[in-house]
This record gives C-alpha cells, sequence and structure tokens, in this order.
C-alpha cells in the first residue's frame, strides 16, 4: 500500500475550471461527428461553421488502484446538432460493477442512463442534483439549455471508460429539439 496525501481543488461553479489545473480534455464536433443521429447535419456545420467544441472535462488524476477515486468537473456547451442537444460521448464503465456520483454545477442538463438488458432511464439535473449512476448503467450527459451545462463527478480508479458500443449504436433515447423545448425521441438504430 502506498499513502496518498489529502488534498483540496477549487471548482468554478460556472466555468468547471479546477484550481490548481489538472488534466484537461476537450471533445470538439470531429471527435463525434458519427454519434449524432443527423450526420449529414453534422457535415454541414464542419464545412460551414468548422469543428465546435462541444464539451471539456478536467479530473485529478490518481494512481489506477482500489479505492482512489478520480474526481473533476465537465462543461457541455450549449447548442445542438440537427436538433440533437449537444451531449457528451457516454460510456459504461470497463468494470461494469462501478457506479458513479454526479452533482450539477451550473445550467439545464438531462442524465441519460440505459443498460445492457434494455431499461433506460432520463433524468434532468441542474445546480444542486446529486444523480446516483448505479452499477452496471451507461451514462451520457445532455445540455438541454441556454447556457453551460457544468457538473462535477466522481467515480473508482479502476472503473474504466468503455467506449465502444455507445460509438457504434449510440443511447437508446436522444434529446431533441421538439418545438423549441427538449424532449425524447427513440434512437432508430435500436428500432
Ligand atoms: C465522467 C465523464 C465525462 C465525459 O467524468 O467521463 O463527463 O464524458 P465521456 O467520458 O462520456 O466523454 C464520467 O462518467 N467518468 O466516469
Ligand atoms: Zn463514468
Amino acid at each position: 500500500m502506498s499513502l496518498s496525501l489529502p488534498f483540496v481543488t477549487q471548482v468554478g461553479f460556472d466555468s468547471g475550471t479546477l484550481r490548481p489545473p489538472h488534466k484537461r480534455i476537450q471533445r470538439r464536433l470531429s471527435d463525434m461527428a458519427l454519434m449524432y443521429a443527423d450526420r449529414a447535419a453534422a457535415q454541414r456545420i464542419l464545412a460551414q461553421e468548422g469543428d465546435r467544441l462541444i464539451y471539456e472535462y478536467q479530473f485529478v488524476e490518481l494512481p489506477s488502484a482500489e479505492g482512489q477515486l478520480p474526481h473533476g468537473s465537465t462543461r457541455i456547451l450549449p447548442g445542438d446538432i440537427g436538433g440533437e442537444y449537444h451531449m457528451t460521448k457516454g460510456h459504461y464503465h470497463a468494470r461494469r460493477e462501478q457506479g458513479e456520483v454526479y452533482f450539477g454545477l451550473s445550467g439545464r442538463g438531462m442524465l441519460l442512463l440505459q443498460t445492457e438488458q434494455g431499461a433506460t432511464s432520463a433524468l434532468e439535473m441542474s445546480a444542486g442534483s446529486a444523480a446516483y449512476v448505479p452499477p452496471y448503467w451507461a451514462h451520457r450527459t445532455v445540455n438541454i439549455g441556454a447556457e453551460d451545462f457544468v457538473f462535477f463527478s466522481v467515480w473508482e480508479a479502476r472503473a474504466g471508460h468503455d467506449y465502444a458500443s455507445i460509438e457504434r449504436d449510440g443511447f437508446r433515447q436522444l434529446v431533441v429539439m421538439r418545438d423549441g423545448a427538449p424532449a425524447l425521441a427513440q434512437n432508430p438504430k435500436y428500432a
């Protein structure tokens, strides 16, 4: 056993910025253009507007050892791709038995969850929402507001991120704009 030392990180509720800075990953439209239901709209935006930033996440990297708890923030910019709101890629944990906690810091979001057996869930989040991602549930967050949606998460160091099936099939539920408001739609890939 090696002993870790305690420390504190300041988190910007509106920006998600970590102080002192830690690892930061940005995902642009080109990183996930195939994940939006309207791929033609994604290609049109890439050609006309360029490679927009969809979300970024910053987290405290910790040794991959049992009991270590990496944590950090995610900021999803407002907007949509062909009527589907900006979202994270989403993933299962490679170790399916590992859960996670999300805590809303600012803005309005939707947390989509699903299991490999076909169960689905969609939870609204805002500042102060503590959402529980139980073991075995894939999870994706979506910005359904006009401002940045920012949340904080804590997961187990060995959970691992398995993006493969989501990259191939997406989530069963899509969060789309209907009459200017968010609504759930069925992903035709699962029909
Ligand atoms: C989160 C996510 C973060 C980015 O910290 O990793 O919101 O989403 P993607 O990993 O789906 O791109 C988490 O769930 N960690 O386990
Ligand atoms: Zn996760």
